[in-house]
């Protein structure tokens, strides 16, 4: 019997809980499923394999290039069962994925997590304005089947384990088996 698995985006503003999100879907999509599925941290790729063309010296960081990031990934796409981190979306094909996973958080939450992470004030409030502004959201819907999103609120310890579940149930509908 084989089996194909779904590629996965989790996506959402900074600091809504992707990355925490994500790593605990991997570890408990490959206990049941073992090395079926692979995290893919887009943010650290793009400095590891320096996927990008300028360097924003305000926040120090990359801007990622959109084409040499869809060439990275492209390969490994097509083996399924990629788990994709990333705050943005509308560049990628949309038949790379059958489930995305949008999260959401408060202004305060979001405002906490990026002071803690030590971002810049204006980095911070132009996360938390994305936030509010619904940018990534708008993204997600304007981008993708709208059937195949999941939004959800991560706010809270038992909102990330209630979403954990969610997600599992979410995936493992959309394994498919053939003969
Ligand atoms: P992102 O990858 O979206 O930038 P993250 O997973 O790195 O976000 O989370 C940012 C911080 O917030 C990190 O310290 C973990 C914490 N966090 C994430 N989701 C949470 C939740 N639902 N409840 C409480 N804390 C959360």
């Amino acid at each position: 019997m084989e089996q194909t698995f779904p590629n996965i985006l989790i996506t959402g503003t900074p600091g809504v809980g992707k990355t925490s999100l994500a790593r605990l879907l991997e570890d408990h999509l490959n206990e049941g499923f073992p090395g079926k599925f692979n995290l893919v941290q887009v943010s650290k790729l793009v400095v590891e394999q320096k996927l990008y063309k300028k360097w924003n010296e305000e926040f120090n960081v990359p801007e990622f290039d959109e084409d040499m990031l869809c060439d990275a990934l492209e390969q490994s796409m097509h083996l399924g069962g990629q788990i994709i981190d990333f705050h943005s979306c509308s560049f990628f094909p949309r038949s790379w994925f059958q489930l995305i996973v949008l999260l959401r958080a408060n202004n305060t939450q979001i405002f906490d997590r990026l002071t803690e992470r030590g971002y810049p004030e204006r980095k911070i409030r132009e996360n938390v304005e994305a936030e509010i502004f619904n940018v990534v959201h708008d993204e997600v819907y304007e981008s993708y089947d709208n059937g195949i999103v999941v939004c959800l609120e991560s706010n809270t310890v038992d909102e990330m384990q209630a979403n954990l579940e969610t997600v599992v149930n979410a995936v493992k509908s959309k394994i498919k088996q053939s003969f």
